[in-house]
């Protein structure tokens, strides 16, 4: 029996979960599923983001499947990513059948370092000056460079392309950069080349075709893979995964969308997507596949949330991917 700890979390993190624990149900997996709180609700109730019960029920779980975090997102799935050492974080961008968006037929990962730059936390004010602190280190900048080489042999990709900025933050940049570069060779059957940040952005919109496997630290992530999920049709399709030794975490790219939670009718994709990087995780394969090619039979029929164009529901959508499922 496989335990996980699920959190919904902020905004539309509870009707994406709703919609997609309804998807899972019908696998019938041996799985207990257990929820929890964490967010900016928990803040207000126990003034706590991530409070102790979950921190301590997600550290003794299988897998953590988590829905979204609003304004507390560094205390609740920053903080969760380094409690549980959680170094990778995966971000496939593909397109998917039956989207219209900018091109059809990429399909690159982002495979972003988790623990450090300057999302780890080291941040200070005093009186109107305000810093923070960048840590990179050769430790974990060989194991997120490994891990996507790795990843790339696994899943049968051709290139790995290391972004940085390392002409103007020398030491930090610099030392990831080189790392890759060292990395690399030992990597010959794998192409490999490194772009600065800015220009990578240039060509990810003008010519994405020629990247295949992204790796870079934790902000250039971030930032790089939004960017990916707009190349194939937006936030609402992009699933991740956050992988270590002994622990993962799954959550959509997506954040809490305020300005449409409550309504019923976020886009649940990028989250069953999510569950399907978990089911992967657990070696399910078929049922992975199958989820997957249940939301794309959807995608294409056209019956889809409005985001997409279409007028369902979070749950009606949820129930025609399910329905595909029998
Ligand atoms: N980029 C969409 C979004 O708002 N994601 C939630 C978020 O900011 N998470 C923090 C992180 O991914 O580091």
């Amino acid at each position: 029996m496989k335990r996980i700890a699920v959190i919904p979390g902020d905004g539309i993190g509870k009707e994406v979960m709703d919609a997609t624990m309804h998807v899972l149900e019908k696998l019938n997996l041996p799985f207990s599923y257990s929820f929890y709180e964490a967010g900016d609700a928990a803040q207000e109730k126990y003034g706590k983001a991530l409070p102790d019960e979950t921190l301590e029920a997600c550290k003794k779980s299988d897998a953590v499947l988590f829905g979204a975090a609003g304004e507390t997102a560094a205390d609740v799935i920053v903080r969760l990513r380094q409690e549980l050492n959680t170094f990778a974080n995966i971000r496939p961008a593909k397109a998917l059948r039956g989207i219209k968006c900018l091109y059809p037929g990429l399909n690159i990962v982002v495979v972003r370092e988790n623990t450090e730059c300057l999302y780890r936390g080291f941040e200070f004010e005093f009186d109107g000056v305000s810093e923070a602190v960048r840590i990179i280190t050769r430790q974990a900048s060989e194991r997120i460079a490994r891990y996507a080489f790795e990843l790339a042999r696994r899943e049968g990709r051709k290139k790995v392309t290391a972004l940085h900025k390392a002409n103007v933050m020398k030491k930090t940049c610099g030392l990831f950069r080189d790392v890759c570069r060292e990395i690399a060779v030992e990597y010959s059957d794998i192409e490999f080349n490194d772009y600065y940040i800015d220009a990578a952005c240039m060509y990810l919109v003008m010519d994405p075709f020629r990247f295949d496997v992204i790796v870079t630290t934790n902000m250039f992530g971030d930032i790089v893979s939004d960017l990916a999920a707009g190349l194939v049709g937006g936030l609402g399709l992009a699933p991740s995964a956050n992988v270590g030794e002994k622990h993962a975490i799954f959550e959509p790219v997506h954040g809490a969308a305020f300005d449409i939670a409550g309504k019923g009718i976020a886009n649940p994709t990028a989250m069953i997507l999510t569950a399907c990087m978990m089911l992967r995780h657990f070696g399910y394969l078929d049922e992975a596949k199958k989820v997957e090619e249940a939301v794309e039979r959807t995608l294409e029929s056209g019956k889809v949330t409005p985001d997409l164009g279409g007028n369902l529901t979070t749950m009606e959508f949820a129930n025609e991917v399910a329905s595909l499922l029998d």
